[in-house]
């Protein structure tokens, strides 16, 4: 396989050893052609060094290493970048902790280019459209994910159902014409920006149905704060929006 059909899988870690080894195992179960690349910001439980001893065995499994936790948005899209600098064909985004299963990720790259259907530039795994849902979540988290997203929708006027799920498929091609340094969001606002940003610029969305289960394993790594910083910078956006009509 030439290097312009490869496929690029990135997860962003933060004190993930209790779920990463596992994730890696089970991603090249599901890709075995694929890619792996994880962003680690210095993981004080040593996910990083796992990472790079574990590279020595498999040259397919490549790390990134940033100086301390800088935000799950930017090292998002230092996974792009190195997605566009080594010319991979598709890029897949997903979380470390087992909430995006790996086995939905051919899915998502069967509908980028299906044979029988019309092409799309992203691929969204749907928690929010027939098929999909949430595993696990108490009722309170199921309604403040619903509104979060409705908001988001609604502010920057995007039709996918599902704006704020972190489990995606990328384009390599049209990430390229991304200005990444536009990106204002450095945390959670990063999937409803980026998708704003994208289908400004003519991009085609599609969604195919995922169950998200909850994390098992591990903890959080969002707090308050940086949960108020996302839905400050969405609202910032939208008002960009309206004045841009
Ligand atoms: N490199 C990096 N990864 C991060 C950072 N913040 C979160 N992550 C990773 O991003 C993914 C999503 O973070 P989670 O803590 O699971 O956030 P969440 O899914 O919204 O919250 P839970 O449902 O409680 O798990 C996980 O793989 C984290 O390890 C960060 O600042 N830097
Ligand atoms: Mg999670």
């Amino acid at each position: 396989m030439s290097e312009a059909e490869k496929t690029l899988v990135t997860v962003a870690t933060y004190n993930e050893m209790e779920n990463l080894p596992r994730l890696v195992e089970e991603i090249f179960r599901y890709l075995p052609e694929a890619d792996i690349l994880v962003i680690d910001d210095d993981s004080p439980d040593g996910t990083g060094r796992w990472c790079d001893r574990q590279r020595a065995e498999n040259p397919r499994l490549h790390c990134l290493h940033r100086s301390g936790k800088l935000g799950l948005g930017t090292a998002i899209v230092a996974g792009m970048r190195y997605a566009v600098e080594r010319g991979y064909r598709y890029v897949l985004n997903m979380d470390a902790d087992f909430s995006h299963h790996p086995k939905y990720l051919p899915a998502l790259l069967a509908g980028m280019d299906p044979q029988d259907g019309e092409s799309v530039d992203v691929m969204i795994g749907s928690r929010y459209v027939p098929g999909g849902g949430v595993e696990g979540w108490p009722l309170k988290r199921r309604l403040m994910s619903r509104a979060v997203n409705l908001y988001a929708r609604r502010l920057l006027g995007l039709r996918p159902k599902d704006c704020s799920g972190g489990l995606r498929c990328y384009r390599v091609e049209t990430l390229a014409r991304l200005d990444f340094d536009s990106i204002r969001s450095r945390g959670y606002s990063f999937q409803e920006e980026v998708l704003w940003r994208l289908k400004r610029q003519g991009a085609r969305l599609g969604e195919t149905p995922i169950i998200f289960a909850d994390r098992k394993l591990g903890v959080s790594k969002i707090d308050s704060g940086e949960a108020l910083e996302a839905l400050r910078i969405i609202f910032a956006l939208g008002v960009e929006n309206i004045l841009r009509r």
